[in-house]
């Protein structure tokens, strides 16, 4: 099984992703610390929105096979600086998540294009509420 880690700001919905593949619910608090759950590496989003923690990412970053930059579809404003992904030496992929709230498609390709920048190579569109999506994070996990 692949190992994933989430990284992406707080309330972008990385805990409920998790929740939404395994037992449906979404989640109702904040992840205080990091967390393994199955394949994988849960953060919490004070990890990414403060730099100085950037090198305990890229040290938790040694246990999993791929890296997942997650950002919702509401975001105006990206916290992924351009290559981000490159500190990785692991392949990254971008999820865009609450695509459930999408409005307009302008704001979903401005996402799309932020995570593009940071360095994700694919990018994936999910619903934790409508499970949108969600089979596709399921094959990358349970690929060979
Ligand atoms: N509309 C919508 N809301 C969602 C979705 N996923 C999560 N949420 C809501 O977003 C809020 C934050 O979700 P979390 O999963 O706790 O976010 P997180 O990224 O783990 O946040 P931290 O643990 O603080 O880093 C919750 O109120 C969820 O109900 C989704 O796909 N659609
Ligand atoms: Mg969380």
């Amino acid at each position: 099984m692949t190992k994933m880690m989430l990284i992406g700001k707080t309330s972008v919905g990385k805990t409920s992703l998790i929740q939404a593949l395994y037992d449906g619910a979404l989640c109702d608090k904040k992840t205080q610390a990091v967390e393994y759950y199955d394949s994988f590496l849960d953060l919490p989003g004070e990890y990414l929105e403060n730099p100085r923690f950037y090198n305990v990412i890229v040290t938790l970053s040694h246990d999993v096979d791929l890296i997942a930059l997650v950002q919702d579809v509401e975001c105006d404003q990206t916290v992924f600086p351009p290559n981000f992904g490159t500190m990785f030496n692991k392949p990254v992929i971008g999820i865009i998540t609450k695509i459930d709230l999408l409005k307009d498609s302008e704001k979903r390709d401005r996402v799309r294009s932020d995570l593009e920048q940071a360095g994700a190579l694919k990018i994936y569109e999910v619903s934790n509420i409508s499970c949108l999506g969600l089979h596709e994070i399921w094959r990358l996990i349970h690929k060979a």
